[in-house]
């Protein structure tokens, strides 16, 4: 069998690394206007401008058909009240699924219907899965005091919509509330 990429690969769930493939690094300064509380975004980034989260992305050619798959690291840590997040995205081409597997660390993955309407905050952590369906925004976060790591497999032909999000963020957030991480409708903040 040929193929113009190896069928097995070598991952890291501590590090979030898979061997031979590119890391992306998000640090806090990338992630202007993702947290909900600005000032104390910019007190944090005041204090320097700290590693968030990294991809390693084995990525293969968007052909009909073929999966793609990437190992996320999310380092423990809050900004206000609310914890490190990815981005979030819708993928590009809509109808894309993914599964995400948790390997290490706790968190919760924030789902949410493009009209804003439907939302879930569910378990991510070693033992649980989470299926994202198509045509839904997703956003990982960490509430645990260390990397939480995990592998999302998605098709290759998904591509990222990030725009999307920068443009109107999620409808919900996720806090540390009385000790514990709970969801809120981002409106309620703002009371
Ligand atoms: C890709 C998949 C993940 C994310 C990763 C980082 O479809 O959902 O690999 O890329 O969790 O999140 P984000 O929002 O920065 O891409
Ligand atoms: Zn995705």
């Amino acid at each position: 069998m040929e193929f113009s990429f190896p069928l097995a690969t070598h991952f890291d769930p501590v590090t979030g690394t898979i061997e031979g493939y590119p890391l992306t690094a998000r640090r806090l300064s990338d992630l202007q206007g993702s947290f909900a509380d600005e000032q104390a975004y910019q007190r944090a980034l005041g204090m320097g401008d700290p590693l968030v989260y990294t991809v390693s992305g084995f990525e293969v050619p968007a052909e009909e058909g073929q999966l793609s798959y990437a190992l996320g690291l999310i380092m423990p840590g809050k900004i206000g009240q609310e914890y490190y997040l990815t981005k979030g995205h819708f993928h590009a081409w809509r109808p894309a699924a993914e599964v995400y597997i948790g390997l290490a660390g706790e968190g919760f993955m924030l789902l949410e219907s493009e009209d804003g309407s439907q939302n879930q905050m569910l378990p991510l952590r070693p033992h649980h899965a989470v299926y994202v369906p198509g045509h839904i925004a997703h956003r990982t976060v960490n509430t645990g005091s260390v990397p939480l790591t995990y592998v999302g497999v998605y098709p290759a032909q998904a591509g990222h919509d990030y725009d999307a999000i920068a443009r109107k963020n999620f409808r919900h957030v996720i806090l540390e509330l009385d000790g514990k991480p709970s969801m809120i409708e981002r409106s309620e903040l703002l009371r």
